[in-house]
């Protein structure tokens, strides 16, 4: 140390030994202090890039900022109690122009409350019901892609305001448990009796990689500053998944009893929770759905036709969730009108399920990419494995349905075919080739990618075939290979032109005939039914005619036939076969005829003998 300095100063400057002394301590000094002045500056620097990175103080006043800007712009009392909520002038029209581009009035709902109130719109024997005051805890998972910020939001407050313990609906609660007649405090088990919430054990929120801006710092610094603290939390996913693996995401970060699934673009009726609680503490492999109310995109209002009826899930084998009726065996089972309804299907967005269950009965498939096909994946499953798919009627949830997807999906890939065709693979046994009529293209197709994994889960859970579940689950689905005297293409004797719909999707659009194709395609695919229907899967050919005062057909000759979805009625819808090989309408005696010439509209007339009159069916015909 010291001594080398001092040797080295001596040889350097020629100085004697004492000066080198001064010298070299002087230097040191001189080290020191630059030494800790550099370091106390990179300490400062260090510091201002850290807060910079987490996005500091700067930043989070500009959130404030923001934020302080949109409840300014709150018109209060718009939109209250769900009704429909109008702006008018240029407003109107900025809210227009915002619905065009992203499929709800976007402006609009940045002016309506963020925690707007809404009817009751239950059924009124619903307040009547008690339930247990301990219940499973609920994790509400929340997933979005770009969806609008206000429209998020309003999904947050709904599921918040409808949790809170000082909510007059759960004064009518059961303080003293069933059974055991012990006084009970509302809440799930281990939950602080204090807690502002009941049930609620958190509210995830799932960010699909979301690239509007808004959604990410301001999202958090709202949440952060507006709403109740230790409740809500925000997963932000690196890439962009698909709503399939960001649902997964959410579940895998759950700790509640029950996992409930909502869209980002709903409101939640008041103790909509609840029912659905009750019923998956009652029933653990229940997969249970709210009633869905349509939330309009123009004007938000929250609609509700007849609180007493709803409609239960059904499906197209082209892979499409429907809505359809309650069945009649389905309303003498249930009881009550308020009772768990059985539902062949469900939309998908909105249910909830044990947490446990939902990892033993196979969460999802994680192949799934984008949009679609996860939904009547998880609803054949949950019924082929064991467990029942039941719409809760005393929960009520409002969705914003949509004309169109303003996100984008994974360029050129139709995720809804894919899925689908992965689903029904694994699921549908012999009746994948009913979807694949649709989409012949994804025939073996390698983008369908591997399913062995579901295959083994299939296995593993020992899960019923689909034809017990069309037997047993949904015995109403029109089976076009099933419930039927012939089916398969239409050939006409005389022209050799088949009976085709044309590709014409719209109600009562005219059945046509063309050329037959080689092979069977979804357009010349009819059948005509046991009971006497000349259908498709959806819709039945009708013919509309009147008589005259001599009971004759008013002016017999070339009717058109509609295809019009089917009644289960018969009258106008009603066909028969005649060992002639014609196919007469019942009602009027006609009989189908052609021209001749491919592309036009089939017809009917009165029945006489002429090749242009008589039909093969070629696939089945039963005797
Ligand atoms: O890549 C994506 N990542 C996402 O996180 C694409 C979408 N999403 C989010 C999106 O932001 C939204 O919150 O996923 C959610 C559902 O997407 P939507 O709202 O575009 O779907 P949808 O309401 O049109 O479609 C229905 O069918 C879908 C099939 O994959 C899903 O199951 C939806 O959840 C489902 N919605 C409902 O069940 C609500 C009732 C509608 C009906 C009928
Ligand atoms: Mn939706």
């Amino acid at each position: 140390g010291m001594r080398r300095t001092v040797k080295f100063i001596k040889q350097k400057m020629k100085l004697p030994v004492r000066k080198c002394y001064h010298a070299a301590k002087a230097g040191f000094f001189v080290i020191l202090v630059v030494t800790i002045l550099t370091l106390f500056e990179h300490w400062r620097g260090g510091k201002r890039a850290a807060r910079a990175m987490t996005s500091g103080l700067d930043s989070e006043a500009a959130y404030e900022k923001a934020i302080l800007e949109d409840e300014a712009r709150i018109i209060p009392g718009l939109g209250e109690g769900g009704v429909a909520a109008h702006l008018t002038g240029e407003a109107q029209r900025l809210g227009e122009e915002s619905e065009k581009q992203l499929a709800i009035n976007v402006y609009l709902s940045d002016r309506i409350a963020y925690n707007r109130t809404l009817q009751d719109h239950r059924h009124p024997a619903c307040k009547r019901v008690v339930y247990d005051a301990e219940l499973p805890s609920a994790s509400v998972i929340l997933i979005f892609h770009n969806e609008p910020y206000s429209v998020v939001l309003r999904t947050v407050w709904s599921v918040v305001n409808s949790a809170r313990r000082d909510n007059p609906w759960f004064r009518r609660a059961n303080y003293v448990e069933r059974g055991t007649g012990r006084t009970m405090t509302l809440g799930y088990p281990g939950q602080d009796p204090n807690s502002p919430f009941v049930y609620l054990k958190e509210i995830i929120l799932v960010d699909d990689n979301s690239t509007l801006p808004e959604l990410k710092g301001k999202l958090s610094h709202y949440v952060k500053t507006r709403l109740p603290p230790d409740l809500i939390r925000i997963i932000r996913l690196p890439d962009r998944v698909g709503l399939t693996r960001a649902r997964l995401a959410g579940a895998r970060f759950a700790a509640g009893d029950v996992l409930a699934f909502l869209d980002s673009h709903c409101e939640a009726q008041q103790d909509w929770l609840r029912p659905l609680l009750q019923r998956t503490k009652d029933s653990p492999h229940a997969v249970v759905i709210p009633i869905i109310d349509v939330i309009e995109a123009s004007n938000f209002y929250y609609s509700v036709q007849d609180p007493a009826t709803f409609q239960v899930g059904g499906f197209t084998f082209m892979g499409h969730f429907t809505w359809i009726d309650v069945p009649e065996r389905e309303k003498k089972r249930r009881g009550s009108d308020i009772a768990p309804t059985w539902s062949p299907t469900m939309a998908g967005g909105l249910f909830a399920i044990n947490r446990a269950y939902y990892w033993e009965i196979g969460a999802y498939d994680e192949q799934m990419a984008g949009w679609g096909g996860e939904n009547l994946e998880m609803s054949f499953r949950v019924w082929q494995c064991g467990g029942t798919l039941e719409t809760v009627p005393c929960s009520r949830v409002g969705h914003v349905f949509r004309s169109f997807h303003p996100y984008g999906l994974p360029a050129h890939s139709d995720t809804h075919g894919i899925n689908t065709a992965r689903m029904a693979d694994v699921w549908m046994d012999e009746y994948a080739e009913l979807f694949y009529l649709h989409r012949p293209d994804l025939r073996e197709s390698p983008k369908v990618g591997d399913v062995t994994h579901r295959r083994v889960l299939r296995e593993k859970l020992q899960c019923k075939s689909f034809q017990w579940y069309l037997d047993n689950v949904y015995p109403e689905k029109f089976v076009p290979v099933r419930d039927v005297f012939g089916y398969g293409r239409f050939v006409n004797n005389a022209s050799g032109l088949c009976l085709d719909t044309l590709q014409r999707d719209a109600e009562a659009s005219p059945l046509g005939v063309y050329g037959c194709h080689k092979r069977l395609e979804a357009t010349q695919y009819l059948a005509l039914s046991l009971r006497g229907e000349l259908r498709d899967e959806e819709k039945c050919a009708e013919v509309q005619y009147t008589r005259t005062k001599a009971g004759d057909v008013d002016g017999d000759e070339s009717r058109r036939v509609l295809m019009v979805t089917c009644h289960g009625k018969l009258h106008e819808q009603n066909w028969r076969y005649l060992p002639s090989g014609q196919l007469q309408h019942v009602e009027s005696g006609l009989c189908l005829r052609t021209t001749g010439v491919s592309g036009s509209d089939a017809t009917v007339a009165r029945c006489r003998s002429s090749p242009l009159q008589l039909w093969t069916i070629d696939y089945s015909e039963r005797n």
